[in-house]
């Protein structure tokens, strides 16, 4: 039998936001999970990390390894404790979407929301919110990476900037073509590290093998000025080095600049080419 899923008419969002405080952070009511939500998990999990040798970076296959969470809808107590041990960070059980000085807030503090909630069989290689399986599988990985555990908090810190600006667009740009979408140039090829594609079997063979989007060197200024698509794959992938790339961004940008001279701009379209893009073909 598979369990409803709760929806809140104030919110519109998917989960059940009953019980949450200021900070969002819920049980996560690990009892709960059906064993059909417990064999959808093994399913998505075993399909997908079948594809990360081939194509996830090294970080992210690292930390995957570290958490060995293929057993089922995994304890994220458990799983935390695991990871505070590797660079600090801790997760938090959250009802699903949450605001974003919320969102930030939690980042910056180094605790990373994960929904609670799994997605429907029929899901299975589609949905638009994040549910557990796209936040602990896609993005938790990463977070054993010092370097990345530490650009991430960072971004946090920056959010807070970025509300009272009004250029939350901007810096929600750097997340996406980062954190969900980043690729990774490494000796072995390109790789990828986001969170977007790496929870998706479809995204993780097109974002490296496909010929129609473009691939191009990651340039903080050029992805903070890009508007993107939520509902196909994307049109244009960011490419760093490494992730020293991402936290000597944060920390060398003048962001309070970037925001006044762009944050009225339509941005570029999502497949824009640009004077001065470096492409990377492959
Ligand atoms: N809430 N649960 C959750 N997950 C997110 O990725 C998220 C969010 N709230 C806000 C938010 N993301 C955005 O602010 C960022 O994508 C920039
Ligand atoms: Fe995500």
């Amino acid at each position: 039998m598979q369990k409803p899923q709760v929806e809140t008419s104030t919110s519109g969002l998917r989960g059940d936001y009953a019980g949450a405080g200021p900070d969002y952070v819920v049980d996560q009511r690990l009892k709960d999970y059906t064993p059909e939500e417990h064999a959808l998990w093994r399913t998505l999990y075993t399909r997908q990390s079948a594809l990360m040798q081939d194509y996830a970076s090294a970080e992210f296959r690292a930390g995957l390894a570290l958490l060995d969470a293929g057993d089922g809808i995994p304890d994220f107590a458990a799983a935390s404790r695991r990871l505070s041990g590797k660079t600090g960070w801790t997760l938090v059980a959250v009802p699903g979407f949450i605001p974003d000085d919320v969102f930030f807030s939690h980042l910056a503090a180094r605790r990373f929301p994960v929904t609670r909630w799994l997605r429907m069989p029929e899901e299975i290689d589609y949905l638009v919110e994040p549910d557990v399986f796209h936040d602990f599988f896609g993005h938790v990985p990463m977070l054993t990476d010092p370097v990345f555990a530490d650009f991430l908090q960072l971004y946090g810190r920056l959010g807070e900037q970025a509300l009272a600006l009004g250029a939350l667009k901007m810096l929600a740009r750097l997340y996406w073509y980062t954190v969900e979408f980043g690729l990774i140039r490494t000796n072995e090829g390109l790789r990828s590290y986001g969170a977007g594609i790496l929870s998706s079997a479809g995204e993780t063979v097109y974002c490296i093998q496909s010929q129609t989007p473009q691939r191009v060197a990651f340039d903080v200024e050029r992805v903070m000025r890009t508007n993107y698509m939520i509902d196909s794959f994307q049109k244009t992938y960011f490419v760093i080095d490494g992730t020293a790339q991402l936290f000597d961004a944060l920390r060398t940008t003048d962001f309070a600049a970037l925001y006044r001279q762009y944050r009225d701009e339509p941005g570029y379209a999502p497949d824009a080419q640009v004077p001065g893009d470096r492409r990377i073909h492959i």
